[in-house]
């Protein structure tokens, strides 16, 4: 455990910014009777739950360790991985459900993901600075096979839904394309780079926005229109 910086001031607005979230969520989610429905609930008031939770331990410190490469102590937020492990399944599930993908479909979404996230923290904790890069590589390899399933498989399931589903689908497809690319490039910018490039407070705010919009902006998009979930979830 280290004790945060100036950065945590990111971390006390992404703590506010998650849990401001989780309430607006949690109201919209209010009588809802259908248990088709309410699975999109579920799965988006536990994604911004589980981030609220884990930026309060990086703003705390307790979600902040330190690994030695060569010569440079880098301070690595742990925490964030502990995040997105258990989040970034759950918003694919939940584009997964809009589309009205099959089960295959969504174990291979999931099991991309999750060795994303689990190769990005070796990469994290590795000591050779030459094999941190070569993790972040199997790692945004990873990403990269996962958008190329979302644009393939995953968009040709959801051509099946009736307009307006298929054009929430695609909307919020495309944020997440455009949003999910963005964090290899803040990673390897950033400290855990060890090249420097963004020094961690603007690396720190540069992840709080990119998690703001790629949780809260996303539910609020995908939550907006109860009818549009109406439609999404009959069977078509
Ligand atoms: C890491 C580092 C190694 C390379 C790659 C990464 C990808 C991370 C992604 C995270 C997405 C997080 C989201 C959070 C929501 O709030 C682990 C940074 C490819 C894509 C969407």
């Amino acid at each position: 455990m280290a004790t945060p910086g100036a950065e945590s001031i990111w971390l006390w607005v992404g703590t506010l910014g998650m849990t401001v979230g989780t309430l607006y969520f949690v109201g919209r989610g209010r009588g809802v009777r259908d248990p088709e429905m309410q699975k999109f609930y579920i799965a988006t008031i536990f994604i911004t739950t589980i981030a609220a939770a884990m930026y309060l331990l990086m703003a705390t410190g307790f979600g902040l360790t330190e690994v030695q490469v060569g010569n440079q102590t880098l301070d690595i937020y742990w925490a964030r991985y502990a995040d997105w492990v258990f989040t970034t399944p759950l918003l694919l599930f939940d584009l997964a459900l809009l589309a009205g993908a099959n089960r295959n479909t969504i174990a291979t979404l999931v099991g991309l993901d999750v060795f994303m996230i689990v190769t990005g923290v070796i990469a994290a904790f590795e000591q050779v600075a030459a094999y941190r890069i070569l993790w972040w590589g199997i790692s945004t390899g990873a990403l990269l096979v996962l958008l190329y399933v979302l644009v393939g498989t995953l968009s040709e399931q959801a051509r099946e839904k009736s307009g307006e589903v298929a054009q929430l689908f695609s909307t919020l497809r495309n944020l997440m394309i455009f949003l999910w690319l963005l964090y290899p490039v803040v990673w390897i910018l950033g400290t855990e780079g060890t090249i420097g490039v963004l020094p961690l407070y603007w690396e720190t705010a540069a992840f709080m926005v990119l998690d703001l919009t790629a949780k809260v902006g996303f539910g609020v998009l995908l939550l907006r229109s109860r009818s549009v979930l109406e439609m999404a979830t009959k069977p078509d």
